[in-house]
């Protein structure tokens, strides 16, 4: 991947009295260096993981720090991840 290519970057608030992730859905360009970025709140909860099968990360939230995840761009599809209990969902699509 060339240097000069435009990597895409998407962030998601991380709050739990707030619904969960938002966006809910983020989408990325296939192809393209893509990365998922964390943003913690004052609200975290059981949200101080998330856990992606799809993606094949577990990743903990402190709260205070913004977390960058790279996300594979090679193939399209629709993937999930969810806070540690699996009660709050986001998606990722790679169209
Ligand atoms: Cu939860």
């Amino acid at each position: 991947m060339s240097i000069f290519s435009k990597k895409q970057t998407k962030k998601v608030v991380v709050n739990a009295k707030n619904h969960g992730y938002k966006p809910e859905v983020v989408t990325f360009k296939q192809g393209k260096e893509a990365q998922l970025k964390f943003i913690p709140s004052d609200s975290m909860g059981c949200m101080n993981e998330v856990v992606s099968k799809d993606l094949n990360f577990d990743q903990k939230l402190d709260g205070q720090k913004e977390v960058v995840i790279n996300i594979p761009t090679d193939k399209p599809g629709t993937y999930t991840y969810a806070c540690s209990m699996d009660m709050f969902h986001g998606k990722v699509v790679v169209e």
